[in-house]
C-alpha cells in the first residue's frame, strides 16, 4: 500500500494528504522527520517531507507527488480534464508553492523557533510576498474553491499555506500580508469544515504536542 513519509506538522505533507483523502486513495502513514543522512537521503534526495513509498519505488517534492497522484489514481480528479484549465491549477500551485508560502519561509526560523533572521531577510522577504498576493490576487477565483467551481490541487496548496503566511508576517510585521485577500478569511472557514480536512487538522495538533514533548526531553 502507498505510504505517506513526514510528520502531521508539515505543511507541505498535509498538501499531499489532503489530497490522497479527498481522493479516496488508500494509503498508510510513516513518521519520519527531516534529516540529512544517508538512510533519510536514499529515500528523499533533499533530505525533507513529504515523500511517499509505492511498489515503483520513493517519490519526493508535493506537486510531483499529486502529479503522480492523478495519473496512478485517476478517480475523483483533482485536476480538470480541459489542458489549459488543468495548467492554471498547477499555475495556482506553483505561486502558492513557490511565490508565497518560499518567502515566508524564510522567517519561520524567527518566527516559530527561536532564532533569528537578518533585516535583509524581512525586506526580501516582504518584496517578494507582495509580488506573490498581488499574483494571487489576480489568479484566485473563489468561487469558492481557489481555481473555481471544484476542489484541486490548488486548494490543497492553499488550505496549509496560507494561514501560515498570515501568521508569520502579523508576527514579523505586525500586519497581514494576505490582507489585499480579504477572501481569505471565509475560504478558509470553507476547506476547514471538510471532514478530510478536520482529520488533517486533528493530526497536526496531535503531532505539535508530540513535537513540543519531543523538545522538552
Ligand atoms: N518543495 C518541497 C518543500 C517541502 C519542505 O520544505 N518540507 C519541509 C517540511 S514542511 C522540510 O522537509 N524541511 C527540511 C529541510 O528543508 O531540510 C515540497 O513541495 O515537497
Amino acid at each position: 500500500m502507498l505510504k505517506l513519509c513526514g510528520f502531521a506538522v508539515s505543511n507541505y505533507y498535509n498538501k499531499v494528504k489532503i489530497a490522497l483523502l479527498e481522493k479516496g486513495v488508500p494509503f498508510e502513514e510513516e513518521l519520519v522527520y527531516t534529516s540529512q543522512k544517508d538512510d533519510m537521503l536514499k529515500r528523499s534526495p533533499m533530505g525533507k517531507v513529504p515523500f511517499i513509498d509505492t511498489p515503483a519505488g520513493t517519490l519526493c517534492e508535493s506537486q510531483a507527488i499529486c502529479d503522480y497522484l492523478e495519473d496512478a489514481y485517476p478517480q475523483m480528479p483533482l485536476y480538470p480534464s480541459d489542458p489549459f484549465e488543468r495548467a492554471k491549477v498547477r499555475e495556482l500551485c506553483t505561486v502558492l508553492d513557490l511565490h508565497i508560502e518560499l518567502p515566508a519561509r524564510t522567517l519561520y526560523a524567527e518566527a516559530f523557533f527561536g532564532g533569528s533572521v537578518t533585516d535583509q531577510t524581512k525586506e526580501q522577504a516582504k518584496k517578494d510576498l507582495a509580488k506573490g498576493v498581488r499574483a494571487l490576487q489576480g489568479l484566485a477565483k473563489w468561487g469558492p474553491f481557489i481555481a473555481g467551481g471544484k476542489l484541486t490541487y490548488a486548494d490543497c496548496s492553499a488550505y496549509v499555506n496560507l494561514p501560515l503566511v498570515s501568521m508569520v508576517t502579523k508576527k514579523m510585521y505586525g500586519e497581514d500580508l494576505l490582507a489585499p485577500l480579504p477572501q481569505v478569511r471565509e475560504y478558509l472557514a470553507m476547506m476547514k469544515v471538510r471532514p478530510h480536512v478536520q482529520k488533517v487538522d486533528a493530526d497536526r495538533k496531535l503531532n505539535q504536542q508530540q513535537m513540543a514533548e519531543r523538545v522538552k526531553k
